[in-house]
């Protein structure tokens, strides 16, 4: 507590991109822990947070109002500007994952500022790309961007579990405890596996987040798949929290029956195939855990801000792996195909595609 403001310019750096419920607690956790330099990509918020900080409301950390990182940014590239020679051995990343998104606010291309930079002066250093991030397959868009042989670099998952959202500018509420499990994609590279558990002594504080390493980082996201390809999904596409969207199915059952289940065992064969098992009981858990709690899943609550869904790492993945395994999917490719016409709608509003009326068509860019 005492001596750690002497060191501080020996630290290492760490950057979080992105700064809703999951990015704010994410760095909360980092600075807490005291070991490392905290930098926060702040876009929208940028200029509220720089005056009066964040209130954040949390059940790990409490009350705490004005509070700020070590550093705050407007974006990657101002990050840089600002000190183009300090490398970032954490690079962590918490925005939405929207392949399918405007071109600048793509992963690869939000990070590529740090990327280019470091071959210029840290090409001697390894950065470590940390996704917290949902679904399946979303490491292989970095793989195919960034040659790893040129830019020297590992590439790591965080899974995280947390209720905590972005209420008003600034004003952070976190309701549910922080767990996160950390783990290299590659299961057989081990400075990759080095770097994820030195991460861990960088993030955990003793009695208020939990924080373990994940040495199944693709067995973890086929899991957590089960809730998302079946569950968000639906909701998105009716509107209705997750109690409602049962009830209201016929007899009280076409949904679970008719839906939820039935896709939840499409991503069962999915991951079998890769020979993973998933096990029937986490069918029943996952159909259960939120029946009861009157809460609309974030993709879901997406729709209805008028913001892009995840569309493409929670469904569109998932599919294209079972088309290269031969497994049938025909409830994830009804779900996918009909949220595929919802994002387009939010994408014509906001002007990211044209439709042409005097003639009926798409306008191709
Ligand atoms: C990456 O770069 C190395 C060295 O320049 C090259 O040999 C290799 O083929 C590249 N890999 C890919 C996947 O492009
Ligand atoms: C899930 O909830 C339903 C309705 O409350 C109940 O009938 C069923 O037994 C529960 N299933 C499990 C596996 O807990
Ligand atoms: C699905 O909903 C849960 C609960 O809101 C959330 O934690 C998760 O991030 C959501 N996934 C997507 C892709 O929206
Ligand atoms: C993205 C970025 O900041 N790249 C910098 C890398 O280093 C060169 C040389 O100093 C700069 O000109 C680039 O702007």
């Amino acid at each position: 507590m005492t001596m750690c403001s002497n060191i501080s310019g020996n630290k290492p750096h760490v950057i979080v991109i992105g700064a809703g419920g999951v990015g704010v607690i994410a760095a909360l956790s980092l600075f807490h822990c005291n070991k490392t330099e905290v930098s926060l990509v702040v876009r929208s918020d940028y200029d509220h947070v720089k005056v009066h900080g964040y209130k954040i409301s949390s059940c790990d950390y409490g009350d705490l109002e004005g509070w700020k990182p070590h550093h705050l940014y407007k974006n990657v590239e101002h990050a840089i500007k600002d000190d183009p020679k300090r490398f970032y051995q954490y690079v962590l990343v918490t925005t939405k994952n929207i392949p399918d998104g405007p071109f600048q606010s793509r992963v690869p291309e939000i990070i590529r500022p740090i990327m280019e930079n470091n071959l210029t002066y840290h090409i001697d250093k390894k950065c470590n790309i940390l996704l917290i991030q949902n679904g399946i397959e979303i490491e292989s868009d970095i793989l195919t961007t960034f040659n790893k042989t040129t830019y020297n670099y590992n590439i790591l998952s965080g899974i995280q579990i947390i209720g905590s959202t972005k209420i008003d500018k600034g004003v952070i509420n976190q309701q549910g405890h922080e767990h996160l499990s950390v783990g290299s994609f590659d299961s057989s590279d081990q400075d990759s596996i080095l770097a994820a558990k030195n991460f861990i002594s960088y993030y955990l504080n003793e009695g208020f987040n939990s924080i373990e390493f994940d040495e199944r980082v693709r067995y973890s996201r086929w899991k957590k798949l089960l809730y998302n390809a079946a569950i968000n999904t639906t909701t998105a596409l009716v509107g209705l929290d997750v109690p409602r969207a049962l009830e209201f199915g016929k007899d009280k059952k076409s949904t679970e029956f008719g839906i939820f289940r039935p896709a939840m065992k499409e991503i069962v064969r999915i991951a079998e195939a890769e020979g993973i098992i998933l096990e029937d009981k986490f069918i029943d858990f996952f159909v259960n855990c939120t029946r009861d709690l009157l809460f609309k899943p974030s993709m879901c609550v997406d729709v209805q801000k008028h913001q892009l869904m995840e569309i493409e790492v929670i469904l569109g993945n998932p599919i294209k792996l079972a088309k290269k395994y031969g497994v049938e999917t025909p409830v994830l490719e009804m779900l996918y195909n009909l949220l595929i016409l919802v994002q387009c709608k939010l994408k014509e509003e906001k002007g990211l595609i044209v439709f042409d009326e005097k003639i009926s068509r798409l306008i191709d860019h």
